[in-house]
């Protein structure tokens, strides 16, 4: 319990130099070996993601483009209608290719299986009739450097403390999308981590 208090502490904190941060985060500085805090969301912020087969998939997709393009996988949380990355700069390309190759990656699989449209759709017959989302994602995604030992821990304890601060479980080994159990325990999760040295 005293963990789960202090990653809320540390969330609390975060979450305000993010609030504040936001616009800045629009900008775009590469080539400086800096990780990379990534966070995007689906479509108009629809719980797009909210089936354990649609988290299933989606990391599923970022291992694969992570082997593709050849950047290091440092952190993630899978949520509900968002996600967020800490990533290395792919060998080749920039963050920006690596998030529109899996986004796109991602909307045909999900197209593909129909995972999705029961989820959104169920919200958006509500908000406006049967209407089907004509996307996946939202269009722009936020992008920070991060260029510290104690930024990079900074946001990997906001990933991983994300889902109990929403509430979906209690604890965050009980969340099976983030790369907390690697951290914690040094367990492979559903995908691999690359560690920073
Ligand atoms: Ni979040």
């Amino acid at each position: 319990m005293p963990q789960v208090r202090f990653e809320n502490l540390g969330l609390g904190l975060a979450f305000l130099a993010l609030g504040f941060a936001m616009p800045s985060g629009l900008k775009r500085y590469y080539g400086k070996a800096d990780l990379h805090f990534i966070t995007f969301s689906c479509y108009r912020r629809l719980p797009l993601l909210k089936t354990e087969r649609a988290r299933d998939l989606f990391v599923q997709e970022l291992g694969r483009v992570r082997d593709e393009m050849g950047f290091r996988l440092v952190g993630y949380v899978v949520m509900p209608e968002h996600v967020h990355l800490l990533i290395s700069e792919p060998k080749q390309g920039t963050p920006s290719s690596v998030l529109h190759k899996l986004k796109l990656q991602v909307s045909r699989k999900m197209r593909r299986g129909s995972g999705y449209r029961s989820a959104a759709q169920s919200r958006l017959q509500f908000e406006e009739g049967s209407e089907q989302p004509r996307a996946f994602w939202q269009a722009r995604f936020y992008d920070f450097n991060v260029y510290s030992r104690g930024k990079m821990k900074e946001k990997l304890n906001y990933m991983h403390a994300n889902p109990v601060i929403r509430k979906l479980v209690k604890h965050p080994s009980e969340w099976a999308w983030s790369s907390w159990s690697f951290y914690a325990r040094e367990e492979e999760g559903p995908v691999r981590i690359d560690v920073v040295d």
